[in-house]
C-alpha cells in the first residue's frame, strides 16, 4: 500500500505489509528460510540469501522507513550494529561531531573501537547550536545527535544543527530513540540519516533486540545496502515480525507514553523529596521551546534527582520501587527504571559524564503505558 499522504497512525498500521501473495495470509510470515531456490543461475523472485535480502525484513524496513518519511530503511542486529554501520560510511582521519550527553554503549563503540581505527571523535554540548559552529573543520565528515539525549533529556535543534552540518560538507545522523518517528522526524527537518534502537519504543515490547538506520539519499542508501550484505549484522526473520506486530500500536503507545510522562513529571516537579526534573515538556526545561518547535509529544523518558544528591538516597528509591522494574533499556509498555551511572552510562568515565552534567545520583525512568495513577501511587510510597 502506498502509505505517502496518510497519517503516521495509519503509517504504522499498513505500511511495508502487503497480503502474503502465496496465501492472502494479513500478517507478513516469518521466512524462516535462508536460502531462495533459482529456476537458473540468477533467476529468482528478488530474493537470492537471507543475509542480502529477507522479505519479513522487507516489510520491516518498508514500515520504519515509510514512519521516518524516507525513502530508504535497513534494519539491523540491535540498535549499536545500526550504529556500527553508519560508522564505517566514515574514513581514518575522519571527524565526527557527538553530542556529549548520549547513550553509554554509543560513547563506548566510538571511543573504544572506532577511535582504533583512526577516526576522530569529539563530544560537545549541543544544547546551543551556536556553540556547535566553531567546531566545524574540513575533517568533520559527520554530527551525531540524539535528541532528546539519553539520560538527560536535553533537547538538540536538529534543523539549525542540520544545516550547519551540510552548509560544513558533513552528514547530520540524528539518533531518534528516545522519541520515536510518531514524535520527531528528523529526515524532515533536515537531517540525512536518522538510527534507531527499534529494541525500544519501535519494538515496543522489551522481547526483542533491533536497529534500523533510514535516509532519503540515494548514495547512502547503496551505501548501507551494500554494508549491510558485506557485513552481516542483520536480525532474523522471527524478531523482524515481532517488530512489525509491536509497530501496528506505537502511535497508540507513544500517546499513553506522553500522557504518562506529562503526570508524572508534573509529580515529581512538585514533590518536596526530588531535585532537578529533566522532561523536555517542562516549561522549565532550558530547550522546551526548541522541543515544542519539532516535536509532536515530549515521550514517556524522565530523569530526576532526590532532593539530597547522594548515590545512596538513589539506591535506596530504586529498592523501594514495586511496579517500576529496575532494569536497562526503556520504551517497553511496563515502567522501568535505572541509575545510569552504575548502568546504562558506567560505560562513560566519571570526569565526562560529570562535564555533561549527570550526577551519579541520577534516576532515570522510562514511564510504560499502565494506568497513572498507580504509577504515582508507587513513585509516592518510593520517594524518601
Ligand atoms: O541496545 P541497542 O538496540 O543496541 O541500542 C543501542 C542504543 C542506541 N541509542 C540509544 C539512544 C539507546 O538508548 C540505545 C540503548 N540504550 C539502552 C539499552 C538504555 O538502557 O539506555
Amino acid at each position: 500500500m502506498n502509505t505517502k499522504n496518510l497519517r503516521k497512525g495509519t503509517v504504522a498500521v499498513h505500511a511495508g505489509v502487503e497480503p502474503d501473495p502465496t496465501t492472502g495470509a494479513i500478517m507478513t510470515p516469518i521466512y524462516q528460510t535462508s536460502t531462495f531456490a533459482q529456476e537458473a543461475p540468477g533467476v529468482h523472485k528478488g530474493y537470492e540469501y537471507a543475509r542480502t535480502q529477507n522479505p519479513t525484513r522487507h516489510a520491516l524496513e518498508k514500515s520504519i522507513a515509510a514512519l521516518e518519511n524516507a525513502q530508504f530503511g535497513y534494519c539491523f542486529a540491535s540498535g549499536m550494529a545500526a550504529t556500527d554501520t553508519l560508522m564505517k560510511l566514515l574514513k581514518p582521519g575522519d571527524e565526527v561531531l557527538v553530542t556529549n550527553d548520549l547513550y553509554g554503549g554509543t560513547y563506548r563503540i566510538f571511543t573504544k573501537v572506532f577511535a582504533e581505527y583512526g577516526i576522530k571523535f569529539k563530544f560537545i554540548s549541543m544544547a546551543s547550536a551556536e556553540d556547535v559552529q566553531s567546531h566545524f573543520t574540513s575533517s568533520v565528515k559527520m554530527v551525531w545527535i540524539e535528541t532528546p539525549t539519553n539520560p538527560l533529556m536535553n533537547i538538540i535543534d536538529i534543523a539549525e544543527i542540520s544545516k550547519m552540518a551540510k552548509a560544513n560538507g558533513a552528514l547530520a545522523v540524528v539518533d531518534n530513540t528516545f522519541a520515536t518517528p510518531i514524535l520527531q522526524n528528523p529526515l524532515d527537518l533536515g537531517a540525512d540519516i536518522v538510527v534507531h534502537s527499534v529494541t525500544k519504543y519501535i519494538g515496543g515490547h522489551s522481547d526483542t533486540v533491533l536497529g534500523a538506520v533510514a535516509t532519503n539519499k540515494e548514495d547512502i542508501a547503496e551505501k548501507l545496502a551494500f554494508l549491510q550484505n558485506s557485513c552481516g549484522a542483520i536480525p532474523g526473520p522471527q524478531d523482524c515480525f515481532l517488530v512489525l506486530r509491536g509497530i501496528k500500536t506505537l502511535q497508540l503507545r507513544m500517546q499513553r507514553h506522553c500522557e504518562n510522562g506529562e503526570k508524572i513529571a508534573a509529580f515529581l516537579s512538585n514533590d518536596f523529596r526530588v531535585g532537578e526534573v529533566y522532561w523536555p515538556g517542562l516549561d522549565s526545561h532550558k530547550n522546551h521551546a526548541i522541543a515544542k518547535k519539532q516535536m509532536h509529544g515530549f515521550g514517556g523518558m524522565i530523569s530526576f534527582t532526590p532532593k539530597e544528591d547522594k548515590i545512596d538516597k538513589a539506591i535506596q528509591i530504586l529498592k523501594n520501587f514495586k511496579l517500576f522494574t529496575l532494569a536497562e533499556s526503556l520504551g517497553g509498555v511496563e515502567s522501568l527504571c535505572g541509575l545510569p551511572s552504575m548502568m546504562t552510562h558506567a560505560s562513560i568515565p566519571k570526569e565526562e559524564r560529570e562535564k555533561a552534567g549527570l550526577k551519579d545520583s541520577l534516576i532515570r525512568l522510562s514511564v510504560g503505558i499502565e494506568d497513572a495513577e498507580d504509577l504515582l501511587e508507587d513513585l509516592d510510597q518510593a520517594l524518601i
